[in-house]
């Protein structure tokens, strides 16, 4: 690979990987060395990941992407990390977890809004922070917590670049998740700490994708089969910001492709790319999000429940003795009628996990309607109710940023959900484009080139870089099939 060979460590909710990618003037390819399941899990009275386990993970990932490249004569020119938001792991002054890190989905936060709200009106918060109201956002997270004196906090994937290298450090478009950073500047909104009475170095100084965190501890270097001087480089560390580099919307006749883009996975993220943030009370209201990209730009949009709906029920089923392949589910679902019944996607109440199929049923009944106890019907209703969530957010998002959309790309796990695309395309009437599937990876091992001098250019270079070497999957609307998608 001429541009170089980069490891890329990518960790959603639902599963993590580590991958190599091999970029050259024609591409990138992927190899996927490493793969492990994740989710939450019930410990110490909370819902919580097993960050051990997960460490444990990308150590044997890294080992197995060391080997990979060593096959090939090949010398792995940096490591770059991303995970999931928000979550943060508690380190003390001798750098050991204090505790495996709460999940978004434990209950705990709920109740520390009124008191942060309390201490911080809600509309200045939005109005320096641009974020979106979500009760697990680290800022309420944080403020449950009893004792933080001595203490670091760390998100996912700084925790995860702190292990490997010493180094603590806390990457931009992840800090812009928390609540505590300052949309506009790009810094730590540091009044907000003084007023909840934070300390001001709770989380270590922040680093900008691109530039280097440090090298591997010799340990880790040793453990791994990789030389020490091995670089981990900051990457868009928030999953999601690596996913939108690397959304293959490419430059249309020398004018920018007025795209939205829903990355699919866990969590439907779905929204803009915008130059400036958007901090209007009437954004507020829609509850957008103005979270940092790569390349400084901003990541307007917002939390659509997503697949999470989906993989609940699979387990609920699985727990019942009946485990249906998806693809099989998904023909079943896409066979029954248009206009059935739907839930609000976003609803809070879907947040935390147990009997998800029940609760959408009792959704359901709250709107008047009946939702059969079979798991088409449910899965076409999941997916009816995203696609009209989809379509009222992109709109939405059009009024309030001033954009037209003439075109949805959809990349993730979830791009793969051609049922899904179509409906996509059927409730916003725009012409959706599916893939890459490994966005998220994608745009880590780019950034990571990028810096590395392999890829000369920005965002616009990137996205081209992964449109010519994608095959993509395109859906056109169908308008007869519109009128029971959209509200
Ligand atoms: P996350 O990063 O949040 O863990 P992913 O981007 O890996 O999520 O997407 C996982 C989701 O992708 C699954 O929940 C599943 O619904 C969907 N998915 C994965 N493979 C397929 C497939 N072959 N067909 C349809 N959907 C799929
Ligand atoms: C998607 C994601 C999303 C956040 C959520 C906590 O994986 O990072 O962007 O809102 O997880």
């Amino acid at each position: 690979a001429e541009g170089g060979v980069f490891a890329a460590v990518d960790i959603g909710a639902s599963s993590g990987r580590v991958i190599l990618g091999r970029v050259t003037s024609a591409g990138v390819a992927l190899e996927t060395v490493h793969r492990f399941p994740n989710g939450v899990v019930e410990r110490d009275g909370g819902l919580r990941w097993d960050f051990d386990a997960l460490f444990a993970e990308v150590l044997a990932g890294l080992r197995a992407a060391a080997a990979a490249a060593a096959a090939r004569g090949e010398k792995i020119a940096s490591v770059g990390i991303d995970t999931w938001a928000v979550d943060y792991g508690l380190v003390d002054s001798a750098g050991n977890l204090v505790a495996q890190p709460y999940s978004y989905r434990d209950d705990r936060s709920r109740t520390a809004v009124a008191p942060v709200h309390a201490k911080l009106d809600p509309a200045r918060l939005y109005q320096t922070t641009g974020l979106q109201f979500l009760q697990f956002n680290t800022i309420y997270q944080l403020a449950t917590e009893k004792d933080l004196d001595g203490l670091q906090a760390l998100l996912i994937p700084d925790l995860i670049a702190f292990l490997l290298t010493g180094v603590r450090r806390t990457e931009a478009t992840n800090a812009s998740t928390t609540g505590l950073f300052d949309a506009v500047a790009g810094e730590w909104a540091t009044e907000f700490f003084a007023a909840l009475g934070l300390r001001k170095d709770l989380f270590p100084p922040l680093i900008q994708p691109g530039e280097t965190v440090g090298t591997l501890l010799p340990d880790i270097a040793g453990q791994v089969d990789l030389p020490p001087e091995t670089p981990v480089v900051a990457v868009g560390s928030h999953d999601t910001a690596s996913a939108v580099a690397a959304v293959p919307a490419v430059a249309d006749g020398g004018r920018g492709e007025n795209f939205a883009y829903i990355s699919s996975g866990t969590w439907s993220l779905v929204g803009l790319e915008l130059k400036h943030p958007v901090l209007t009370g009437a954004s507020r209201e829609a509850n957008f999000t103005n979270e940092r990209g790569v390349d400084g730009t901003i990541r307007y949009l917002r939390n659509v429940g997503g697949l999470w709906l989906l993989s609940e029920c699979q387990r609920t089923w699985a727990g019942e003795g009946f485990q249906p392949d998806l693809a099989a589910l998904l023909t079943a679902a896409a066979a029954l009628p248009v206009g059935g019944p739907r839930i609000n996607a976003d609803d809070p109440y879907f947040i935390a996990p147990d009997n998800m199929p029940g609760r959408i049923r009792a959704a359901v009944r709250r709107t008047g309607e009946v939702l059969a106890d079979d798991p088409a019907a449910i899965t076409r209703c999941i997916m009816d109710s995203l696609a009209a969530g989809y379509a009222r957010t992109i709109t939405t998002a059009e009024r309030l940023a001033n954009r037209e959309v003439d075109v949805v790309h959809v990349v993730g796990g979830g791009s793969q959900n051609t049922l899904l695309c179509q409906l996509t395309a059927n409730a916003t009437g725009r012409p959706v484009v599916a893939g890459p599937v490994e966005a998220t990876a994608l745009g880590n091992v780019l950034v990571q080139a990028q810096a590395a001098g392999a890829v000369d250019g920005g965002l616009a270079e990137l996205r081209r870089i992964v449109a010519t070497g994608t095959s993509l999957d395109r859906y056109q609307p169908l308008v007869a099939a519109r009128q029971g998608c959209v509200n």
